[in-house]
């Protein structure tokens, strides 16, 4: 392609249109560079490609949205996205320094934006596959999300900008595969599901039969639907984090839009939990098992405490609207997060076990058995998250929940 293609006509990049952009349109290397291309993207939606200068070891990634999804041409989805991401990228890299890499162009034809090379961090899903310890973790992550959603709600907002900020980050098609993947696709037997044949009569039992909890569904995606409380990330599982010893980095935020803040809140929880539903059923007895499963639990809880004490001492500290000092408030307003975080978390656990979008740590799990137990462990976890939810208040009680479904379920092995 030429530059003057690039500039006047969308095309999906292969590598080589890759290197073409990057020096003659984006002018980042020089035209006699040697450049090293490749499409390093795995998830489910767009296209990522690192590029190298040989010589310096410069380097520089591109992400560009497709019109449809690279997991099924099924779902057709706004490019907008990568706007989405890339603004939201910028406004995250200033409230919360260092949580999210540095974005450093955005191009409304060609829909790709590029950013910081991440390549020295690692997928943390992948870190937790490998069973790494990752102590800074809930540090970072509870930073990340007290500053990302109190500075965005209405509580510290102004309330007409903010409705600007409400405005510019709708995301309809994105929004739209949640509302089907994550509330209601799951909870009756959807033909796009993709469940695990051992799995199903716990499924079909325990979920699909269960009208109690389909209601209680409802009521979570009704909530996702129609309550901007903040600026969300929108799809925050160990996928979309990089992490290396001492940092973490928040990614792919494109599923971002006013939703309910406990939504992300929601996710980091359960995607912990998958990882320590996989090491409590691939790993052999010994210390390597306890103390990893230790890290986990404590990560877990403190994942929900430090969550509490950073946003109520962030709160405190912050200036906000008058009705949001008076007494009572906080703990309202807190609770209702924390509500929400529970039965989101629960519908993250059943959905991947269930629908369409599966996670590795429940599908690498090469003994038919384990990974039954592992799946039922899951749906039974998730169904008491959404279930009891408006007593479930702390990072002990997010924890018991699991510990109860794990241990209830292997005496039944
Ligand atoms: C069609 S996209 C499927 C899933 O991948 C993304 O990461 C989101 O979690 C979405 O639900
Ligand atoms: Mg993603």
């Amino acid at each position: 392609m030429t530059n003057q293609d690039f500039a006047s006509s969308y095309t999906t990049m292969k590598e080589e249109d890759v290197k073409a952009y990057v020096t003659s349109q984006m002018r980042y290397f020089s035209e006699d560079a040697e450049l090293d291309v490749k499409e390093i993207g795995d998830g489910n939606l767009n296209y990522i490609f690192r590029v190298k200068d040989k010589a310096t070891d410069r380097s520089v990634i591109i992400k560009q949205a497709g019109p449809v999804a690279r997991i099924s041409d099924e779902f057709v989805v706004s490019p907008d996205r990568n706007r989405i991401e890339y603004d939201i990228l910028k406004l995250q890299g200033e409230l919360a320094p260092g949580l999210v890499p540095g974005v450093y162009h955005y191009d409304s034809m060609m829909n790709c934006m590029s950013m910081e090379d991440l390549s020295d961090h690692q997928i943390m899903r992948d870190a937790l596959m490998e069973k790494k310890h990752l102590p800074a973790f809930s540090d970072h992550i509870t930073t990340f999300l007290v500053k990302t959603l109190l500075h965005t709600s209405d509580v510290v907002m102004n309330h007409k900008e903010k409705k600007d900020e409400v405005r510019s980050f709708i995301n309809p098609d994105l929004c739209e595969i949640s509302e089907d993947l994550v509330f209601t696709e799951p909870f009756y037997d959807c033909p796009r599901n993709d469940v695990f044949e051992g799995t199903k009569p716990v499924v079909e039992q325990e979920i699909w039969a269960d009208e109690a909890l389909k209601l209680e569904t409802a009521k979570l995606k009704f909530d996702f639907m129609t309550h901007a409380q903040a600026l969300i990330h929108g799809d925050l599982h160990t996928g979309s984090v990089f992490v290396q010893e001492g940092s973490t980095k928040v990614i792919d935020p494109e599923f971002a839009f006013y939703g309910p803040a406990g939504y992300d809140v929601g996710n980091v929880v359960a995607n912990l939990m998958f990882a320590y539903v996989n090491g409590s059923v691939t790993m052999d007895a010994g210390t390597e098992k306890e103390e990893y499963l230790a890290f986990l639990e404590r990560t877990i809880k403190e994942v929900v405490d430090l969550f509490i004490s950073k946003f109520q001492a962030e709160w405190d500290s912050v200036e906000k609207d008058r009705t949001a000092t008076y007494e009572g408030f906080q703990a309202y307003y807190l609770d209702g997060i924390l509500e929400d975080a529970s039965g989101v978390a629960g519908c993250e656990l059943i959905r991947r076990t269930v629908g369409i979008a599966h996670v590795k740590d429940l599908t690498a799990i090469e003994d038919e058995k384990a990974r039954v137990r592992a799946e039922t462990v899951c749906l039974r976890t998730g169904k008491r998250l959404v279930m009891d939810r408006a007593a479930i208040k702390s990072g002990a009680a997010f924890f018991d929940v699991l510990q109860k479904q794990l241990s209830d379920t292997m005496k039944e092995a």
